[in-house]
């Protein structure tokens, strides 16, 4: 097994000779480093089965599987399926369109993943890739004003705005799918700058699509500074040329893992939309700091 950054990259690392059936426990744990110090590894020349993908998972920490089964795969319920290609039988496998906003996988839930492993199965010719933002990196760049605005805030997350419409809901009133979300997922709270668990370092904890809003200390809602901290992160850039965000493009064989504590992502957005496939698996880590 071979680590080095990747080239030309504002992040990252590249993973050659990575065999994940016969990976030791060591090279779990200097993957695991790895990512928690450089937040993306690039695994090259994975061919995997669903079963096997969930088994290296399972190497990782406590896979956590999707809670809402729509994202299932049909043989292999752990893994997360976003896919806009129909299957021969006529049927939908997954869900299409998938994290098309600046989010980190779970920050709606009370508890986030720690690691997302993203294995793409039908990569686009063009225009593939995710958008990422190392969010410690941000909170780092932030003037020393916004970093002592930010002080003693809170903010709260919702997948509300993002929740997809599943096949059964049709022709169902709007409000009630809507109270099912609030009351299924209720509104987290979580402080605005939150430590990594394993690196110690300060994170600004928030992203478009799911922050709802942030609080200062005495509970006035602070949609300015919401907005601003946004802005310095580069989250509201729609040109995609912030220098905070990196476009990770992968091929065929790849299979990417990320610090999703640390990390928003945002997939590509096509205008003219190629099939792309991909399979997910999400994990805590239960270990101890190193
Ligand atoms: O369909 C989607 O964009 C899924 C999103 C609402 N949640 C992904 C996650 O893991 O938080
Ligand atoms: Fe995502």
């Amino acid at each position: 097994m071979k680590i080095s950054p990747q080239a030309g990259k504002k992040f990252g690392v590249v993973v050659e000779g990575f065999n994940a059936e016969t990976a030791s426990a060591e090279d779990i744990a200097e993957l695991k480093k790895a990512v928690y110090t450089n937040k993306i590894a690039v695994l090259k020349n994975q061919d995997l089965d669903p079963g096997q993908f969930l088994a290296l998972g399972k190497r990782m920490g406590e896979v956590a599987e999707y809670y809402e089964p729509v994202y299932h795969h049909p043989e292999v319920k752990e893994v997360f399926v976003s896919s806009n290609v129909k299957e021969e039988d006529g049927s939908q496998m997954g869900v299409p369109k998938t994290g098309k906003f600046w989010h980190s996988d779970y920050q709606f839930m009370p508890r986030p993943f720690d690691l997302t492993l993203i294995y793409p199965q039908v990569v686009p010719s063009k225009n593939r890739g995710t958008f990422f933002i190392n969010m410690a990196d941000a909170y780092e760049k932030l003037s020393a004003d916004l970093k002592q605005a930010v002080k003693d805030t809170t903010a709260t997350h919702s997948v509300l705005r993002y929740f997809k419409i599943r096949p059964t809901d049709v022709y169902r009133p709007i409000s009630e799918i809507i109270e099912e979300v609030n009351a299924k997922t209720p509104p987290v709270t979580d402080a605005t700058v939150v430590k990594h668990p394993f690196t110690g370092e300060d994170i600004l904890y928030l992203s478009e699509g799911f922050t709802l809003s942030v609080q200062d200390a005495a509970g006035n809602d602070r949609a300015d500074l919401l907005k601003e901290l946004l802005d310095a992160s580069g989250q509201l850039d729609r040109t995609y040329e912030h220098d905070n965000i990196h476009l990770q493009t992968f091929e065929k064989g790849d299979m990417l893992v990320w610090d999703n504590r640390t990390l928003v992502h945002r997939a590509l957005h096509t205008a003219t939309p190629e099939p792309a496939v991909s399979f997910r698996v999400t994990v805590y880590d239960n270990d101890a700091a190193a």
